[in-house]
Order: structure tokens, then C-alpha cells, then sequence
């Protein structure tokens, strides 16, 4: 009898590994900054956490563009691999796992499910006569011809070729996909992609060409049965989020260190939903023996647009993340990415958004809202505050907004998250104007007052200091350091009445945190 594990013991969370084509652009961001935000929150709520990311390194569109650069593949791809790996850093990516497809153990692990679907009688070889797209690495059928009749620009070049090669039994799974899909409504969030997948079930047709011959196509993983051939790069691709999470990391399959994490929430853009993610993905799953519990659920985003165009290097609209991260800050990049985009639908960047919101949310808002208030400890109380009881209302409201926050980041809506924890920033810069603190410390028959005002807005700040730190880690940090709090951040600690400053607690001394983005006036 074969082990049973306990299921998911661990909430694991992985991004699209990019291609290696060319250097990650503010899409490629926008995908690991949002799985990142979506890690760290469930770090917060005190789960164990394994975050993946990675770089998909084989394939033509690798082999052709180190070509035209007079380079070997694997060598461009170690160079592409590099700046993606410095882009992460820079952003703060907490990713515990790096998904490099070249790696042995993931090179291992796709040999070992090729031969298991191979002996099991899932693949098979077989000729091809007809059209084939260099760009989408794909063959083309008559369904993909546009109304014209002819293959569109998406394709680019479409050559015409005539081969043998290795199938997977794709069809043959189609109804089981069906009814999976239909008994799981949230398979796919946001739910209208799951009702987009379920109609692009419906249409498939035909097997998937897992084989390239090293004739057309070296840069890839050899097959385990014919070494004439190399494995389809999403095949390849697909495969990283077993073998990079432990899958045959023991002596089975199956092991402890696997089923403890397994399945993962895989977080894409749009694109890949459909065929890749949505179609292929649970059906090689499902024929090398994963049960219907074990197929991960989809959060699929949108696109990061610019000028109202989808990014293209020919467009020259690529902006680059690096390049904005050293100018305004991590912080910045990241709070305007997940401040402004709505999960799962697309948004138009704009730099001058990213400093208006910078400005205004964080600089002035959050920023200028701790600067007064540990100013007018220091100024009014030598710092020190006198608790209010947590019961009070003010209080519990506060508590209220961390828990509207909380609810809003479990369904992965960060921006709406982001509102409710602004809300509470804009709550107490209007209490401190319509209680004028100044005015009270005029008064020693208010004194009781002004001390409750102080005390409730250190306990907002620090209620404030866990909920940003998901998307700002650092500003998060500052901030808590600032208000002398040493308690690791926890989302119990922003939730609990119980977790609220003590009596006597002394805050530190006021620094500025986000100093303004002075634009350069318009000419
Ligand atoms: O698709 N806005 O790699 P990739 C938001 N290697 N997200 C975007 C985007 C945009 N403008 N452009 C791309 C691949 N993305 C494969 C994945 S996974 C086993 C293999 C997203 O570099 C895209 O949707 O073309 C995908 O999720 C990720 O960036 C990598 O895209």
C-alpha cells in the first residue's frame, strides 16, 4: 500500500517562469511583485510559506535570438538569467525556491515523467505533414487561420514542414478535464477566466507534439526513449513547479516533502491560461497519476499595458522595471503596481501615476500622518502614552479595517486591501484635525484627552505598520522601528485587541520615511 501524507500542509505559490529570450520587462514584475505581496500576506497570517519562481531557459525562441547575437544558447540564457536575478533582488522577492530549467534536478524529474507517460502508453510517435509557427512554437491547424484564411501576424513566420515526432495523449482526457472543471468553481479565479478555459475544453481537439527533432531545435531537454529528440518547451516549462517543489526529490514520486506543499496556487497572466496552464497542465497531471485534489488551482492575472498597446520591443514601449526601481525606490514600484492594477484585469502604466501615488498615499498620507503624530508624543508626553482601553470604539474600528484588509487579501485583492489600510491612514489624519492636538496641549484639564488621541493614533500606525508589509516590506520595518514596536509583524497582531501598545510604551524618534518625489517640472 502506498503512503498516505498529509495534503498541503504548506501554502505554495509560484509565478510564470519568463522566458530567456530578453530581459524581464514590467509585466514580468508586476507578476512576481503581486505573488510575492500574496506570500508575505500568508507569512503574516503565520502559515508556512514556499514561494517559486524562475526562469524558463529552453526552447527556439532562446536558440534563435542567442543566434542572431552570435551566441551559444546556453550561454545567453546564463546572461538573460543574471538580470532577472539582480531585477528580483532589487524588487525584495522573498521566493524561497529558483526555478532555472536547466538545472540537473529539474532536467531529472522531466526524464522521469516522459518515461513513466511513455511506458504507460500516453505517448506515442507519429508523423506530421503542414504548417508550423517559429514564433509560438507550435504547429498550426486550420482553426488557427484568421477569417482571411490566412495566419495572422501572431504567428509570425510560419514555415511548412513535414516530420515524425512524439504526441501526448491529449484528447483522450478532454471529458475528464470537463467535469473536473465543472465540479471545481474555483479552479480558476477570477471565475470569468474558468468559464473562458471550460470553452476552450470544449473546442480541443487532437494530441500535443511533445518532441522537437535536434535538427530544428538543440536548446532543450533530451528525450529518455529517442535521442534524436528533445522535449517541447512547455512540456519543459510545466514541469518546474513538481520538480522544484520536491516531486521525486525521495525515492518515489510521491514523498513527504512533496505532498506537504503539493498542490500550488500557480499565479499567470491571461495568456497562458489557455492551452498552457488551463489544458495541457492538470491533463499531464492527471495522466501521470495525480488525483483530482492534487491539480493546482489557477489565479490568473492581466496585462501590464502601456500607451493602450500590448508591450512589444518593435512598439519600443518597454519600460523597464530596473530602471524605475533605481529611480523612485522598490517601495514605490511595488506599492503603485499593487496600489492601482486590479487583480486579474489590465491597466495602463503611467510613471506620472506612479509618483502621484507615491506622493500622495504614501508621502503625505501614511508618511506625514507617523511624522506628526511622533512629533506630538515627543513634543506633548516625552514620548511615553497612556493606554486607552482596546474595547474603546475608535479602537475597534481600526481592528475592523485590519479585518475588512484581511478578508480582501484572501480573495488576492491586494489594490482593495491597500484602499482599506489607506482608509484607516485618512481616518487619522482627519481625527488629528478635528481634535487638534495643539489646542489640547494647551489645556491641562484635557490633558486625559490628548493623551487618548496620541495613544490611538501610535496604535492605528502600528495596526498600519503590519498591514503594509506585505507590499512594503522595508517602509514596514521603518515604520515599526520607528514606533519602538520589536514583535515580529503578524496579522493577529493588527486583528487582536490583546496585541495593542502597553502602558507606558515610549515611541521613538520621528525620521522621515517616504520623502517626496520632486518631478522634474514639465517642459
Ligand atoms: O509565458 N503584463 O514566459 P513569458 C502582465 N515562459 N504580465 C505579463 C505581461 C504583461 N504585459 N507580459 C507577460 C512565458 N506577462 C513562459 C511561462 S510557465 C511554466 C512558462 C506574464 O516571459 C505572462 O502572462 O512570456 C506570464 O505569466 C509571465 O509574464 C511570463 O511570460
Amino acid at each position: 500500500m502506498l503512503p498516505v501524507y498529509p495534503m498541503a500542509q504548506t501554502f505554495f505559490i509560484t509565478t510564470a517562469i519568463d522566458y530567456t529570450n530578453a530581459a524581464p520587462h514590467i509585466g514580468h514584475a508586476y507578476e512576481k511583485i503581486l505573488t510575492d505581496v500574496v506570500a508575505r500576506y500568508h507569512r503574516l497570517k503565520g502559515e508556512p510559506v514556499f514561494f517559486l519562481t524562475g526562469v524558463d531557459q529552453h526552447g527556439q525562441k532562446v536558440q534563435q535570438t542567442a543566434q542572431k547575437q552570435g551566441m551559444e544558447p546556453a550561454a545567453f540564457a546564463r546572461d538573460i538569467t543574471a538580470k532577472f536575478l539582480a531585477l528580483w533582488e532589487k524588487l525584495g522577492l522573498s521566493n524561497d525556491g529558483w526555478a532555472a530549467t536547466t538545472d540537473p534536478l529539474h532536467k531529472a524529474v522531466v526524464s522521469k515523467i516522459l518515461q513513466q507517460l511513455f511506458d504507460a502508453g500516453e505517448i506515442y510517435k507519429a508523423s506530421y505533414s503542414g504548417f508550423y509557427s517559429v514564433r509560438q512554437e507550435q504547429f498550426l491547424t486550420d482553426k488557427e487561420r484568421g477569417p482571411d484564411g490566412e495566419f495572422g501576424p501572431e504567428w509570425g513566420e510560419v514555415t511548412d514542414i513535414s516530420e515524425e515526432n512524439y504526441y501526448f495523449r491529449l484528447a483522450k482526457h478532454r471529458d475528464w478535464l470537463l467535469s473536473y472543471i465543472d465540479a471545481h468553481p474555483g479552479y480558476v479565479t477570477p471565475a470569468f477566466r474558468q468559464t473562458e478555459l471550460r470553452n476552450a475544453v470544449e473546442k480541443l481537439s487532437g494530441d500535443l507534439c511533445i518532441s522537437r527533432p535536434k535538427a530544428r531545435l538543440e536548446w532543450g531537454i533530451e528525450l529518455p526513449f529517442d535521442a534524436g529528440y528533445v522535449t517541447y518547451v512547455w512540456f519543459d516549462a510545466l514541469v518546474n513547479y513538481i520538480s522544484f517543489g520536491g516531486y521525486w526529490s525521495g525515492e518515489t514520486p510521491h514523498n513527504p516533502a512533496f505532498d506537504e506543499r503539493w498542490p500550488a496556487l500557480h499565479v499567470i497572466g491571461k495568456d497562458i491560461m489557455a492551452p498552457a496552464h488551463g489544458v495541457y497542465w492538470p491533463i499531464i497531471l492527471h495522466a501521470a497519476g495525480f488525483t483530482d485534489a492534487e491539480i493546482p488551482p489557477l489565479l490568473v492575472h492581466g496585462y501590464i499595458n502601456i500607451g493602450g498597446a500590448k508591450m512589444s520591443k518593435s512598439l519600443g514601449n518597454i519600460v523597464d522595471p530596473a530602471v524605475l526601481a533605481e529611480k523612485y525606490g522598490p517601495g514605490a514600484l511595488r506599492y503603485y503596481l499593487m496600489r492601482e492594477a486590479v487583480t486579474g484585469q489590465d491597466m495602463e502604466f503611467s510613471e506620472e501615476r506612479l509618483v502621484v501615488r507615491y506622493n500622495s498615499d504614501l508621502a503625505n498620507d501614511l508618511g506625514n500622518l507617523l511624522n506628526r503624530t511622533l512629533n506630538m508624543a515627543k513634543r506633548y508626553r516625552a514620548s511615553v502614552l497612556k493606554r486607552v482601553d482596546p474595547a474603546d470604539p475608535w479602537l475597534a474600528e481600526a481592528r475592523a479595517v485590519a479585518e475588512q484588509y484581511a478578508a480582501r487579501m484572501d480573495q488576492f485583492q491586494v489594490h482593495a486591501a491597500l484602499e482599506a489600510a489607506f482608509g484607516l491612514a485618512a481616518k487619522c489624519n482627519a481625527y488629528i484635525e478635528a481634535q487638534a492636538p495643539w489646542k489640547l496641549a494647551k489645556d491641562p484639564a484635557l490633558a486625559d484627552q490628548l493623551d487618548g488621541v496620541l495613544y490611538r493614533l501610535a496604535e492605528a500606525l502600528r495596526i498600519l505598520s503590519i498591514l503594509i508589509s506585505p507590499v512594503l516590506p522595508d517602509a514596514a520595518r521603518g515604520m515599526a522601528a520607528q514606533l519602538n514596536v520589536t514583535a515580529e509583524p503578524c496579522l493577529a497582531g493588527a486583528l487582536n485587541a490583546e496585541a495593542a501598545l502597553a502602558d507606558g510604551h515610549t515611541l521613538g524618534a520621528p525620521t522621515p520615511l517616504f520623502p517626496r518625489i520632486e518631478t522634474e517640472p514639465k517642459a
